[in-house]
């Protein structure tokens, strides 16, 4: 066995490769002058942001404030009007401490002490010298000294989900997630002072990189043609020779953001004097109008076969005759007619495509993709996660869940929950029995008898405000206790007032 970039092997020195004075060259950089950053206070911190966030009523409106602080101080219309999908955004804070709670390379340190993080599953070790990307993951469990031994010797590490073992990324994204709609992940990179730990490549996900610690000095580069442009995959690694010349060259600090959209290039290195940790937040994988058609049109078209006879009736004898590759030059007038009723054929398409059932589909899917909901303290003591059921003095007290008419109810988060109506009935989706893992539990759902859903519609519209439970639009007072009781043990209710112990 090689011990490769393990042991006292010496590696050589930085790269070197550094201009004097990196800065933007082409990219818009909302940097800040030196006088108003002086002006300004620094900006909340994240933990007291978090706590803030913790009074905005509605999950929908924390989620837009923390992407707000995220991409301060551009706001959310400039950010969607003139960056999202479009061009990389560099923001200079001139504030390291801005992101400062987010992770640390400490918090990295004391994970790999106390957590099972298994190299290739959740951690990799990688570098990139002379051109050569290489991985370095032994088998098994990633020991502290193992690891720093690696990253002594120049490598870096890639945490693949930190959201897994720091409580505080998966409070940042689990909150973060409703402002997307769409899947929100992480990864956390570590670099040696001096080293380069990937090859150029481009993502397949809109990328918020958030320089926690040290510096990084970064290449972007757009697309190189309209088919790479907002790409569904990532890319293979590229060399050198591929990319062309940056557009937007960089030193990253501590407090800095970088948002680029999938398909550009990027690289990034450490200056000789500087390690580098950053998180690059992502989202949008697979959340295009071309992924959506890719479910709706097949069901579309299986609707059109069984309801209508166009769509069953037999192609032309003498097709094969006037159309195909050999034909695609002919001047045949049947040529023409056939693609008409191709084009007539799929227009009509439209009317039999389930919009709304897809859309749902998608949203079902995302529920999945969805890390749990993170409760504060005050909504554990609200929730089934306080209720005083317990084992003492030899005997269980106080089990039953003492939800009455009078009890006030109302959804932890309005992102929690979604309503699907499917072929064998109506199913609410949720997310609060999800596992921080991706996809390590099966996706959660009950199914919701018909004379119960305007009582989940009513907590929906109602959200944040509490509805009684007596107002639950169901058939009977027995009706309404119980669905209240259900969902409440599901973790997606909470009470106004602690429930009571008997
Ligand atoms: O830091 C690096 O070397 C690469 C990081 C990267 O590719 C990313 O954050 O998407
Ligand atoms: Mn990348």
């Amino acid at each position: 066995m090689g011990l490769g970039k393990r042991g006292k092997r010496e590696r050589g020195q930085a790269n070197g490769k550094l201009p004097a004075t990196a800065g933007a060259l082409h990219g818009e950089s909302a940097t800040p002058t030196k006088r108003s950053a002086q002006l300004r206070p620094p900006g909340r911190s994240l933990r007291q942001l978090l706590r803030d966030l913790a009074n905005v009523p509605h999950s929908r409106q924390r989620a837009a404030q923390l992407l707000e602080w995220l991409i301060a101080p551009i706001s959310l219309q400039q950010f969607f009007g003139h960056y999202w999908e479009k061009k990389p955004l560099l923001i200079h804070r001139h504030s390291p401490g801005y992101y400062q709670d987010l992770f640390s390379t400490a918090e990295l340190d004391a994970i790999l002490r106390d957590q099972d993080v298994q190299f290739g599953v959740n951690l990799d070790v990688t570098s990139y010298e002379d051109g050569k990307r290489e991985t370095h993951n032994p088998v098994g469990r990633a020991m502290p000294a193992v690891v720093w031994d690696f990253y002594k010797n120049g490598c870096s590490l890639r945490m693949l989900n930190p959201q897994a073992f720091s409580s505080t990324v998966w409070h940042f994204l689990s909150i973060l997630q409703e402002q997307f709609n769409s899947m929100v992940g992480a990864n956390t990179y570590l670099t040696p002072a001096g080293t380069q730990g990937f090859a150029p490549h481009y993502d397949d996900i809109e990328a918020f990189v958030i320089q926690l610690e040290g510096k990084k000095h970064w290449r972007i580069y757009s697309p190189r043609n309209a088919a790479e442009v907002l790409p569904q995959l990532s890319s293979h690694n590229f060399n050198q020779t591929e990319i062309g010349e940056p557009i937007l060259e960089t030193v990253l600090e501590a407090g800095d953001l970088l948002y680029f959209p999938r398909g550009f290039i990027h690289q990034g290195d450490c200056l000789p004097d500087a390690h580098s940790l950053h998180i690059t937040v992502s989202s949008y994988q697979r959340n295009s109008w071309g992924d959506l058609l890719e479910k709706l049109l097949p069901a579309a078209l299986q609707m059109a076969i069984e309801e209508d006879v166009e769509y069953r009736q037999g192609l032309p004898v003498d097709y094969l005759e006037y159309m195909g590759i050999v034909n695609s030059d002919a001047a045949d007038p049947r040529r023409v007619a056939f693609m008409q009723k191709v084009s007539a054929l799929i227009t009509k398409l439209m009317d039999y495509a389930p919009v709304d059932a897809a859309v749902d589909q998608r949203a079902k899917a995302f529920l999945h993709d969805c890390l749990p909901p993170v409760f504060t303290e005050n909504e554990k003591a609200l929730s089934i996660y306080g209720h005083p059921a317990r084992w003492e003095n030899g005997n269980v007290q106080n089990v039953d869940v003492q939800i009455k008419e009078k009890t006030q109810v109302r959804l932890l988060r309005y992102g929690i929950v979604r309503l699907c109506n499917e072929r064998d009935g109506m199913f609410l989706y949720y997310t609060t029995e999800n596992s921080r893992v991706y996809h390590k539990e099966s996706s959660k759902y009950c199914e919701i008898e018909p004379e119960y859903i305007d009582s989940i519609e009513l907590l929906l519209s109602s959200y944040p405000k509490y509805v009684s439970v007596e107002d639950l639009p169901c058939a009977t007072l027995d009706d309404k206790i119980a669905l209240a009781t259900v969902l409440f043990e599901k973790g997606l209710l909470i009470t106004k007032n602690p429930l009571l112990s008997i």
